[in-house]
């Protein structure tokens, strides 16, 4: 399809004037703001952590390709969470300290938010205090934390054994995200799920509020 392979060369491209546009344009056309997501977006932000690691491009690229990706988001956002408004279960999220990529927490979010739950967003580079203080504060049924570089993951652990040490790592469901972190690093860490992607998070979110 033309028009997503124009959307998404806009965010590799960092096209930040017209990407708004464009997206309107997709919409328009009668794409699904998800397909958007997962066929445009997404696939953009892969190509442009492809091109960083070739050494093709760098930091300040990177960062115009992420801020055109934030605004076709902004446009489908309020369509993604338009979708429920009953509250299916109270998640608090944050990408871990040291860390400030918040694309991927900020899509899970966004889809969480249109399966009908409550999110709390604590934006990106969180203390291990401050999770545990907004734990005890909201009692979330679940704690969601991202990491996208390897040298935060191991903050996912600290902030674990740090709700143990509060006395609430029985009350809040852990799950773990973020393209730094693998299935086994959950298993390790005591948390109590990974999703590889917002879709598998609301899925998973969704089964454990029913138990
Ligand atoms: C955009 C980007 C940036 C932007 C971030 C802007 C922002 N507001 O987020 C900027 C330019 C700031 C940046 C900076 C840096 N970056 Co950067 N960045 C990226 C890039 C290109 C894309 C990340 C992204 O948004 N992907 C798209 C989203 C949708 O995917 P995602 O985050 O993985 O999220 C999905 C899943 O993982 C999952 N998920 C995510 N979070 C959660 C949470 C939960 C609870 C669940 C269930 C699921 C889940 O669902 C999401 C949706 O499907 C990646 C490359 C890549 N392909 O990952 C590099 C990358 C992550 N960056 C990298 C690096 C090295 C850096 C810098 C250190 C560079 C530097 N020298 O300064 C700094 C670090 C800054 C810091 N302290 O955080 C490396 C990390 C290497 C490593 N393994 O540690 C990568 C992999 C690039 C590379 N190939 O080398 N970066």
């Amino acid at each position: 399809m033309a028009l997503l392979s124009e959307l998404k060369e806009m965010v590799i491209y960092g096209n930040m004037a017209g990407i708004e546009e464009k997206t309107k344009e997709c919409l328009k056309q009668g794409l699904q703001p998800s397909q958007l997501i997962s066929e445009a977006l997404i696939p953009a932000m892969d190509t442009v952590g492809e091109k960083y690691k070739n050494g093709e491009i760098f930091v300040p690229e990177m960062l115009v390709a992420a801020k055109s990706m934030q605004l076709s988001m902004g446009i489908l956002k309020p369509l993604i969470a338009a979708g429920d408004l009953k509250t299916a279960g109270t998640v608090l999220i944050g990408t871990v300290q040291g860390d400030l990529h918040d694309i991927g927490k900020n899509l899970v979010a966004m889809m969480l938010e249109g399966a009908g739950f409550q999110v709390v967003d604590l934006g990106t580079d969180v203390a291990p205090e401050v999770f545990v203080d907004k734990v005890r504060e909201i009692n979330p049924d679940i704690l969601g934390m991202s990491a996208l570089l390897t040298t935060t993951v191991p903050q996912m652990g600290v902030v674990v054994e740090a709700l143990k040490k509060a006395g609430l790592r029985e009350n809040v469901k852990v799950v773990v995200g973020g393209a730094a972190v693998t299935p086994e690093y959950a298993i390790q860490i005591g948390a109590d799920g990974y999703c590889p992607d917002a879709t598998g998070a609301v899925d998973w979110a969704r089964q454990v509020v029913q138990k």
